[in-house]
């Protein structure tokens, strides 16, 4: 791995050797391509410039919780209302060594994620709120994992591309944040960015024909829902910086790439916002992208999906409406109910 450290000054070689008309050809063609698809391979020109860290890589996977955390209130006792009864939980190295953060690695193994984010320091940052709230702000994101309540739930996680695990989330109700931001009555909609540090983000740099920084939305409705959690640990530790520290969202019963990770930003508004998928690739990434095993993703089937419960145990199971929240989440989409 010591090959991985590499001397100041090489960083954004691509971007400066590349000039903007290739740059902007190549982005064109990828999307016509349709490698907007999360997680497969580049053509060769994309692959000039390799993954590279300035700092060597983290002994392993459990090594990138960042000292810095806030652990006031950790372990966080478990909400025993959303239980997994039918699954095992997901092996902890596994669900923190196989991942998918595009600011750090867009193509190749989800396995080497974590190895890349050496430079990348999730504290201190800050979160904005903006839009139609009484009076915009920002609020350092430490401080509010010290003063919100903890709690641990247990949910599914469904990816896109058909993989899934179970996880035990620490963190608080979307619900509860939103609340502190005040946002306007007339706010119909949320949108989320995450953090742009393309210094820290080796993923940034190599894939600069994406629309960085990651930017997400949820219907308001659908944010205030009792599900929706601000994710700031797992396993009862905080968040490992590959998924996503120092807050992402996990939102289970919509497939995983709706859940932003590294939030910087949250602006509220009266229309819908666009989103980092579906402005890539909007037939196969739709807005709302509900985990749906009636609804095929048009190269694959969404009916079953491949369970990790560990690296070397991954079985095929069904798949369930919205990931098995039918209950809490079915009245927000009559049409999909129906079929
Ligand atoms: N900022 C950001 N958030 C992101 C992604 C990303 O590339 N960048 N990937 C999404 C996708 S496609 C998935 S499946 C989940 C993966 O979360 P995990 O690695 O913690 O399992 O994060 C989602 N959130
Ligand atoms: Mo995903």
């Amino acid at each position: 791995m010591a090959n991985l450290i590499l001397p100041p000054g090489w960083q954004g070689k691509e971007r400066d050797v590349t000039d903007p008309a290739t740059y902007w050809n190549r982005r064109a063609f990828l999307k016509q391509l349709g490698l907007g698809a999360i997680g497969l391979s580049l053509p060769a020109t994309a692959l000039a410039c390799s993954p590279r860290t300035a700092l060597p890589p983290p002994d392993g996977p459990l090594d990138t919780i960042p000292a810095n955390a806030p652990r006031t209130g950790l372990p966080a006792a478990r909400n025993t209302t959303f239980a997994v009864p039918e699954r095992a939980l997901t092996d902890r190295i596994a669900a923190s060594s196989y991942n998918n953060f595009y600011e750090f690695k867009s193509q190749g193994d989800l396995k080497e994620v974590w190895p890349l984010t050496s430079d990348y320091k999730p504290f201190p940052m800050e979160l904005s709120v903006k839009g139609m709230v009484e009076k915009p702000f920002k609020m350092d994101i430490g401080e509010l994992i010290t003063e919100m309540d903890l709690e641990e739930r247990i949910y599914r996680f469904r990816c896109v591309e058909a993989w899934s695990m179970t996880v035990p989330w620490t963190g608080f109700p979307l619900r509860k944040l939103i609340e502190r931001c005040k946002p306007l009555s007339t706010a119909t909609y949320v949108r989320f960015v995450s953090t742009n540090r393309p210094k820290e983000m080796p993923g940034i740099r190599n894939a600069s024909w994406y629309e960085w920084p990651y930017y997400e939305a949820l219907r308001m409705d659908e944010a205030m829902n009792e599900v929706a959690f601000v994710a700031t640990g797992m396993y009862g530790e905080p968040l490992p910086k590959q998924n996503g520290s120092p807050i992402r969202l996990a939102l289970p019963w919509k497939y995983g790439y709706k859940g932003p990770k590294a939030i910087v930003e949250m602006a509220f508004m009266d229309r819908q916002p666009p989103t980092f998928w579906n402005d890539l690739q909007p037939l196969e990434y739709s807005f709302l992208s509900n985990v749906n095993p009636n609804i095929p993703h048009p190269r694959w089937t969404q009916a079953s999906e491949r369970f990790i419960a560990d690296l070397e145990d991954i079985r095929r199971i069904p798949t369930q409406l919205f990931n098995g929240y039918a209950d809490f989440v079915g009245d927000l989409y009559p049409n999909e109910v129906k079929g």
